[in-house]
């Protein structure tokens, strides 16, 4: 397999905004009186922020119009903890290897569920390492389907076989896969076993190395 370009997830892959997510879902739970714990936020990896909506709410029945209230709530409360974020927030070996892409002049995109990820971007100061950013802003289908993954191909005029996805969920290394790219999983091969390689993370890796064990493949 020839890789000709990296297309990073962001939460989960570059920062680990996780925990913010989950104390925005933590405390619209509270104020519902829903039960949330830290496990129950381990599904909403990658997924949707409506489809994570729907996962909180457990079959408790709300009309559209409440819905949107929760996700723009909740939405409020995470924005408020993004704001405190900085580059220091990068996860470790993230920075060094867009770097090294950047170094060894292949192309890179940023291809994430959130909405809020140019905003997040921002704040970590990287967003202008990437040659295409694709959001959860677009209208297209969200992970697992190929739909974003897609529109990053086109955006960098390269075949989806020659776009290595890295990714920290389940559902994005499907949504790689369903898309005809390979894909780097990061973290436990619990949640990501399907993917061509598994690393416990970027830190200690490099785009190099990335490179030469797919030409292997
Ligand atoms: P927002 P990724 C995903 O980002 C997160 O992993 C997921 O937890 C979140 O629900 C989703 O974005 C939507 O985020 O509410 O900010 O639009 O991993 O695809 O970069
Ligand atoms: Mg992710």
């Amino acid at each position: 397999m020839i890789i000709k370009a990296f297309l990073f997830d962001l939460d989960g892959v570059l920062t680990d905004t996780s925990e913010l997510h989950y104390l925005g879902w933590k405390r619209l739970a509270e104020e519902e009186g829903i039960l949330f714990t830290r496990e129950d936020n381990e599904a909403l990896r990658g997924v949707s922020r409506r489809e994570s909506l729907n996962l909180l709410l457990k079959g408790r029945q709300v009309t559209e119009e409440q819905a949107q209230e929760m996700m723009e709530r909740k939405n409020g409360y995470y924005i408020d903890l993004v704001r405190q974020m900085t580059s220091a927030d990068l996860l470790p070996g993230a920075l060094e290897i867009v770097e090294e892409i950047r170094r060894l002049g292949l192309k890179q995109a940023i291809v994430s569920s959130s909405k809020n990820a140019p905003m997040v971007l921002d704040q970590l100061q990287i967003g202008e390492m990437f040659d295409a950013i694709i959001d959860g802003s677009s209208p297209a289908r969200s992970k697992p389907w190929p739909d974003l993954f897609l529109l990053a191909s086109q955006a960098l005029d390269l075949p989806p076989e020659n776009c290595l996805v890295v990714e920290d969920a389940l559902a994005g290394v499907q949504a790689a896969h369903a898309a005809g790219m390979p894909a780097l999983g990061l973290g436990p091969r619990e949640r990501v076993g399907i993917a061509e390689l598994v690393l416990p993370s970027l830190e200690g890796h490099t785009a190099h190395e990335v490179i030469e064990y797919f030409a292997g493949l």
